[in-house]
C-alpha cells in the first residue's frame, strides 16, 4: 500500500521560495508576491493517477499525471516552459524529474507524521514547503 495524499492541505512553511522562483528566472515583481502567499494543495489520487492543483489567491497551477508515465507538463502561468516530467515512487515518496531547459529541476512530495512534505529543486536552489491537511476537507 503506497502512502495516500488525497486531501485538502494548507502550507503551514516555505523555506527558500524565492530562491528557488529566482533560479526559475520568474521576474522580481512576481516572486515578491508569490513568496507572501500561503497556497493550498488538493490532491485528488486513483491509484497511481494523480492531480495536484496549487490554489492561491493570486495564481493556481494544476498538474495531472500516472506514476511511471512521462508526460508534457507547461508550467503556464508559474515560468511557462514546457518540460518532460515523470513522476516515479521511491519508497514512499513522490519523485518527479522536469526534463527541460532548467537543469536538475523536479520536486518530491511524502507524507510524514500526518503533514505534506514537498521539496521543490531547480539548479542549485531547494526550497522546501510544508502543508497541513485541512480535517474534512
Ligand atoms: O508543485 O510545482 O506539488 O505542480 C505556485 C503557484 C506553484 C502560485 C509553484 C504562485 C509550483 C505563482 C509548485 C507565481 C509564480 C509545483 C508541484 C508539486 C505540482
Amino acid at each position: 500500500m503506497s502512502t495516500d495524499f488525497n486531501g485538502t492541505w494548507n502550507m503551514v512553511s516555505n523555506d527558500n521560495f524565492e530562491a528557488y522562483m529566482a533560479a526559475l528566472d520568474i521576474d522580481f515583481p512576481t516572486r515578491k508576491i508569490a513568496n507572501l502567499l500561503k497556497p493550498q494543495k488538493v490532491i485528488e489520487q486513483k491509484g497511481d493517477s494523480f492531480i495536484v492543483k496549487t490554489l492561491s489567491t493570486f495564481r493556481n497551477y494544476r498538474v495531472q499525471f500516472t506514476v511511471g508515465e512521462e508526460f508534457e507538463e507547461d508550467t503556464k502561468g508559474l515560468d511557462n516552459r514546457k518540460c518532460k516530467s515523470l513522476v516515479t515512487w521511491v519508497s514512499n515518496k513522490l519523485v518527479c524529474v522536469q526534463k527541460g531547459e532548467k537543469e536538475n529541476r523536479g520536486w518530491t512530495h511524502w507524507v510524514e507524521d500526518g503533514d505534506l512534505h514537498l521539496e521543490l529543486h531547480c539548479s542549485d536552489q531547494v526550497c522546501k514547503q510544508v502543508y497541513r491537511k485541512v480535517p474534512g476537507a
